[in-house]
């Protein structure tokens, strides 16, 4: 029998897509059957990975889409397993992640007309007047499966959508008969429906702006997410290298810039002061970045000329936003880039000032970089965040991919691991707290070479559905190690309550209602939940013992370890 489901399956496949987060429910009659008969046939169809929660199942081919570039799919159950999807919708949207998503809908038909037709009570509860709507704030495509005669057209124009810049989700929908309907066979070549080509910039406006960085005093680049193709940030090394100029990131979400170069002047968050780059910068190009400033709090001068170049300058999913740029171009980074470095190389390699720029940038790096060796001694009291890191950090090697989740610790992570390698880093790059326990599993299933590493908050920890998580990890042999920031609760509320009112009865009071404390086993929970290696560490001494350990297990005995990792109380 050749169904919509059979035809979905295969133009999936075609499409690259090698895993399929699934959560079935009534509606899925046609796929499983059809899923069920490819096997037993021998066609290769997608691995089916069961996922006991919704957002560890879109969270995870998100992680998917970062190690790899390719969209994954995720399957759920009508409405209310696309509710379930929660916060990781919002997170792939945010975090621009190619992925299809698909949910079945309540049958249309109640008589028995078709195959398909309602049989069970809950398909009249289920039905509900707009399921699109649920997502559609946060998908780029969504559209209604409505014959398989077209579905394989549907699957490919939602991944050209996904794949497309600026990336992100889509949702498909198909009705329990669509999905079960008989059709003759499909054939569609995928290669007639690609993607957009990345976009490049003018000729003239490249000309230009690599005349400007060359000729300013204190040139910056900051940056944010360029980092999320790989190829981009060489391009913005030998940019950088080439003016001089200084390379700042702003809240990012991948590794975009080495942090032992000289030129990289380090990360800001939410620090609430200044940054001194970026006070001094007299040209700016803002380069794949959601928020390169927090104008209350750090901003470039007046007098500063700006100029952005992004995947979606527009930021078409913010309703207020602005930085005072002169030139806009909505072109890929790596492109972009590498027409800089053209220009640079032809026109502007033996400017003198571009001597005094680095030598500048190196001493404002020396001095950083020093203040940040300090923090890292072996602590006398209780374990730091930093000391911390530096311990995982003397465990990393070629293969390993860090997942930050870490929330007040985002800085401390990026600047103790000191990372160089482009795609060793991820974080969502959005705000939906949970997502790193779904997104380390999907970058090690994605790509089981890797060794996956995540460091997350003990708030996000929870967040994270760590039962499902874990059972998924040791289910389908996709181990990975994870520590835990236990600061015994939310210190990221707390500090931005103490934001506003520095001097309120909030900074006086002993409890914010953010603790978690005494806390819960949060290593025994990963071992019930999928025979994790379960670690708990209170004391600086113990951490080196317990990280080496850690990793030992991971990769001898290849299963999950959870690091419990006592820090100063938030
Ligand atoms: C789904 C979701 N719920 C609530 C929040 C609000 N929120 C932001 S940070 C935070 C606390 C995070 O705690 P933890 O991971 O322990 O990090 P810490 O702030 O302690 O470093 C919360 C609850 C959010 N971002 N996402
Ligand atoms: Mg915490």
């Amino acid at each position: 029998m050749y169904t919509t489901s059979t035809a979905f399956l295969e133009a999936l496949h075609d499409c690259g897509v090698r895993l399929l987060y699934c959560n079935f429910g009534s509606d899925h009659p046609g796929l499983i059957e059809a899923l069920a008969e490819a096997r037993a046939a021998g066609r290769t169809v997608p691995r089916v990975v069961t996922c006991p929660n919704e957002m560890v199942a879109l969270s995870a081919a998100h992680g998917s889409a970062l190690a790899t570039g390719q969209a994954q799919a995720v399957l759920v159950h009508v409405e209310c397993g696309t509710q379930a999807l929660a916060g990781a919708i919002h997170n792939a949207a945010k975090g621009r992640a190619p992925v299809l998503i698909f949910a079945g809908r309540s049958p249309v038909t109640q008589e028995g007309e078709l195959r398909g037709s309602r049989n069970e009570f809950i398909q009249w509860i289920q039905d509900v007047f707009d399921q699109h709507g649920i997502v559609r704030g946060y998908v780029k495509y969504d559209n209604e499966i409505r014959t398989g005669r077209n579905v394989k057209q549907l699957v490919t124009r939602a991944m050209q959508f996904a794949h497309s810049d600026p990336k992100g989700p889509v949702y498909l929908t198909g009705a329990r008969e669509v999905m079960d309907e008989e059709i003759p066979p499909q054939p569609l070549d995928p290669a007639d429906w690609q993607p957009i080509a990345p976009a490049a910039l003018p000729e003239d406006g490249a000309a230009a702006l690599a005349a400007e960085l060359a000729a300013a005093r204190r040139p910056l680049i900051v940056t944010s997410y360029l980092g999320r193709n790989p190829d981009a940030v060489g391009e913005l090394v030998a940019l950088a290298r080439a003016l001089g100029a200084g390379v700042l990131e702003s809240a990012p979400s991948a590794l975009n810039f080495p942090a032992d170069d000289p030129l990289y002047q380090g990360n800001q968050w939410n620090q609430p002061r200044q940054n001194a780059a970026l006070a001094e910068a007299d040209v700016v190009l803002v380069i794949d970045s959601d928020v390169p400033w927090i104008p209350t709090v750090s901003r470039p001068a007046e007098s500063a000329r700006i100029h952005h170049i992004d995947v979606d300058p527009l930021k078409q999913q913010m309703p207020l936003w602005h930085i005072p740029a002169r030139t806009v171009w909505r072109a890929d980074a790596a492109t972009a880039l590498r027409q800089l470095n053209r220009h640079v190389a032809a026109r502007h390699r033996d400017d003198s000032r571009i001597a005094e720029r680095r030598a500048h940038y190196a001493a404002r790096h020396a001095e950083r970089d020093a203040a940040l060796c300090a923090l890292e001694a072996t602590p006398s009291g209780e374990i730091t965040p930093e000391f911390a890191v530096a311990c995982i950090r003397q465990h990393l090697t070629a293969d390993s991919i860090v997942v930050s989740e870490a929330i007040s610790n985002y800085h401390t992570v990026i600047n103790h691991l000191r990372l160089g390698r482009p795609g060793s880093l991820f974080a969502s790059g959005a705000s939906s707290l949970g997502w790193s326990g779904g997104a380390a599993l999907g970058m090690k299933l994605a790509r089981p070479q890797a060794e996956v590493v995540a460091l997350v908050g003990d708030g996000s920890y929870m967040f994270s559905v760590p039962s499902s998580v874990y059972w998924i990890a040791r289910q389908y042999e996709a181990p990975f190690l994870t520590l835990v920031f236990n600061n015994r609760g939310w210190k990221s509320p707390k500090l931005s309550a103490l934001a506003v009112h520095p001097q309120g009865y909030a900074s006086r009071a002993n409890d914010l209602d953010t603790s978690f404390d005494p806390p819960p086993d949060y290593a025994g929970i990963a071992a019930a939940a999928g025979g994790a290696h379960a670690m708990t560490v209170k004391r600086p001494e113990d951490m080196e013992a317990a990280t080496a350990e850690a990793f030992r297990v991971l990769r001898e005995e290849r299963r999950c370890v959870v690091l419990d990792v006592w820090v100063p109380r938030h």
